[in-house]
């Protein structure tokens, strides 16, 4: 593994990029208030990082820690809010349904050995009985909810993080109680509304919010600490003060309006599709089907997604097109999490240039209050990703390209050479690596702006105009200070194995390559765009209804997931079709896309999976059945470059090329391609949900789980199948 920590390295050539956004004067703009920099309250201390704007700080007091527990009180319940339109020059009026009132859910930070504490309160009024037939697979009843705690490694029993329990509306509710393990990884993960069913509507409603876990754990202490060294004890200078992190939630709110009061006819232009509100009316997100997955071929020809046709931004913490300032020369970690459910995210950093040919422009705290017009196509500002999903990577991967699917978190570090505006961009694209296409958007819609960067100059403490390689190799030199030589020497070359994830029980810089595999199972994807046909297997008792509700008319689409070869099935609660493994147990998947039957489809997806993450061992392309990569792990020049000019997009794979032996829960899967994984069931039987992370997929049923036995769980399910359920108890007690 050490070999490889360098020569992973790359750097894409420049995309360019072309974004524009206008300024228009604001009118009845709220100013919100900032914070801009302060100490994180709830962990005092020479490692706490100091946060600055543009995190979520709706709802922070319903977050609060005791001693070794944080407690947090999400009520769930229709909230009326504000989300600026840059379009219109307006706030939109929208009605969601939100945890505390809030767009982006409060930060919940934790440590490694606390006990997490959610009381999760459901103040929704009962769903219409007309729109809650609940119809497994088919999305209804979206005032049921719950919760999920994405990637981390905590039980998904019980109380724990357990999905399959549902907290009903009108005063349902429900005690979660996780307990982090003290081994577990210090970084990145969020949460979100995970009942089957009406996942797609409470995600994209705003039902989700950051959960850090921060580390201290430093390399002198590793041997108390099973060896887990954390990567935030060497992100600091020479004076002890942490490097200053950003946590940016990106949500995709797809609201509309409705032309009657249930909800069943979106209001949209007539010529392009495009969805409309009338002045004043509230927003919200209620249909199913027309906000999630219709889609629209106009007479020239382009096909439109529903997240296109909504018009709606990007928004970073709730916030549309924030203005984040930055320090030039300052080193900042960037905690970035794809809360989409349905679209892909191209994040980019470029540089801006205004309209008018002025260079340089001071601006109030938000630059759309200017009228400027700003192009942001400029110079990439480089990426240095340390961590996947919130693990620590074994290397620094240097990108100017950074590809989120839904559900996954890129952390990493960022530094400004020259002072100045940036613009945060959605590059979108136009190859297969795109969940929703360039080609199928409106023009000028893409590529969008997330956010906006002003750089400031006025700070003597940090020199400027350094490379990006250069500030980040002195930050990880001063933070490292007192640490022996050879890991001074690996961090100076990006190589984080010191800090690396690791499953447990293993030690650093070891991964799952030399463990000896128990099954080796497969998870495939298809979409069915028909009625399901021979060759797909409709469950038992699943009738295929027209029901007329505000989820999915009909089955019209299906969606399947098929694990160790058995029959493509939507999702299903029959026992026979789950897959079971033992604790322990070393499984190595093969997971991709392929048809299953008549009126199936191969098609863009995410594989994500619950408790336990995954190590990519590889990435086979299809057509070849030979590896992207080379030995080493470099990824072969095909799949990192297009040739210029080139339509072909069948081999381009950026988002592929640094995935050489990372560790991740979410992963992308595309046609043509399939991905070796291997992961170790840890710590935690139950059932870890296996599913599409594109929501509206997973919600029609693209999902599965694996049962994970324990010893105590095999001899009780045994003996209970044997008629012996009265010695049950007797025999438990011994355990
Ligand atoms: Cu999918």
């Amino acid at each position: 593994m050490e070999a490889l920590a360098s020569s992973i390295l790359f750097c894409f050539s420049s995309a360019s990029a072309h974004a524009q956004i206008m300024f228009p004067e604001a009118k009845d703009r709220d100013f919100p208030t900032f914070n801009h920099a302060f100490r994180e309250p709830s962990h005092p201390g020479f490692w706490s990082s100091h946060l600055r704007e543009a995190q979520s700080t709706c709802g922070a007091d319903t977050v609060r820690r005791s001693g070794k527990t944080v407690t947090a009180d999400l009520t769930l319940a229709y909230s009326h809010n504000h989300i600026w339109n840059p379009q219109e020059n307006a706030n939109d009026p929208v009605r969601l349904r939100s945890y505390n009132g809030c767009l982006a859910a409060p930060t919940i930070v934790v440590s490694p050995g606390d006990e997490l504490r959610i009381n999760l309160q459901n103040s929704l009024p009962v769903d219409p009985a007309s729109d809650c037939p609940k119809t497994l697979n088919t999305p209804s009843c979206f005032n049921r909810q719950n919760l999920h705690l994405h990637g981390m490694h905590v039980s998904p029993e019980g109380h724990g993080d357990n999905v399959m329990h549902t907290v009903m509306p009108a005063g349902g509710a429900w005690d979660y109680r996780y307990a982090i393990p003290a081994t577990h990884a210090a970084g990145t993960f969020w949460y979100h509304a995970h009942e089957h069913g009406a996942t797609s509507i409470g995600v994209a409603s705003g039902e989700e919010g950051a959960l850090i876990v921060r580390g201290r754990r430093r390399y002198a202490d590793r041997a108390r600490n099973d060896g887990v060294v954390d990567i935030d004890t060497v992100l600091h200078d020479r004076y002890g003060m942490p490097v200053a992190e950003r946590i940016m939630l990106f949500e995709q709110i797809p609201y509309g309006c409705f032309s009657d009061a249930s909800h069943r006819t979106l209001l949209q232009d007539s010529t392009t599709g495009t969805w409309t509100c009338p002045k004043g009316a509230e927003g919200g997100v209620e249909n199913f089907r027309s906000q999630f997955i219709s889609s629209r071929t106009n007479a020239d020809g382009t096909r439109h997604d529903a997240w296109m046709l909504s018009g709606r931004y990007t928004l970073v913490n709730g916030e549309t097109q924030p203005v984040l300032h930055v320090r030039v020369g300052e080193v900042e970690r960037w905690r970035m999490i794809a809360g989409g459910g349905h679209d892909t995210l191209n994040v980019q950093i470029v540089k801006a240039r205004f309209g008018d040919g002025e260079k340089r422009l001071r601006l109030p705290l938000y630059a759309r209050h200017s009228s400027a017009e700003m192009t942001c196509d400029g110079e990439a500002v480089e990426q240095y990703e340390i961590a996947a999903d919130g693990l620590t990577r074994q290397n620094i991967s240097r990108k100017d390209i950074n590809y989120l699917y839904p559900g996954q978190r890129s952390d990493a570090l960022v530094t400004f050479r020259q002072p100045g505006l940036y613009c945060v961009i959605d590059q979108g694209g136009d190859t297969l690596n795109t969940i929703i296409p360039l080609r199928s958007r409106p023009q000028g819609k893409s590529p969008s702006v997330i956010a906006v960067v002003s750089v400031d100059d006025d700070n003597t403490a940090h020199s400027g105009r350094q490379s990006g390689t250069t500030q980040i190799r002195r930050l990880l030199q001063e933070g490292s200070e007192g640490l022996p030589a050879f890991v001074k020497a690996r961090l100076a070359g990006f190589d984080l194995s010191d800090f690396a994830y690791f499953p447990e029980g293993m030690q650093p810089g070891q991964d799952l390559s030399d463990l000896s595999v128990t099954h080796r199972p497969t998870a495939f994807f298809a979409a069915l765009t028909m009625p399901l046909a021979s060759g797909a297997v409709l469950p038992p008792g699943q009738a295929m209804p027209d029901t007329g509700i505000n989820g999915m008319i009909g089955l019209i689409q299906n969606e399947l997931v098929t694990v160790g070869g058995a029959s493509a099935l939507p999702f299903s609660m029959d026992p026979t079709h789950i897959y079971h493994v033992h604790l322990g147990d070393v499984d190595e998947w093969r997971i991709g896309t392929r048809t299953m039957g008549a009126g199936t489809t191969t098609g863009q997806h995410v594989f994500h999976i619950h408790v336990n993450p995954v190590e990519i061992m590889d990435i086979i392309d299809d057509s070849t059945g030979e590896s992207i990569f080379m030995p080493g792990g470099r990824c072969k020049l095909q799949y990192r470059l297009q040739e210029a000019g080139s339509t072909d997009d069948s081999t381009y794979s950026p988002e592929f090329c640094d995935q050489y032996h990372v560790f991740r829960d979410s992963l992308f899967v595309k046609p043509g391609f399939e991905t070796v994984v291997r992961t170790r069931y840890e710590d935690f039987p139950g059932d870890a949900m296996l599913h599409c992370h594109i929501l509206d997929h997973e919600d029609q049923g693209m999902m599965t789980y694996v049962s994970i036995d324990s010893d105590q769980t095999r001899q009780m399910s045994a003996m209970s199948a044997a008629g012996m359920s009265t010695m049950e108890h007797e025999h438990s007690g011994e355990m």
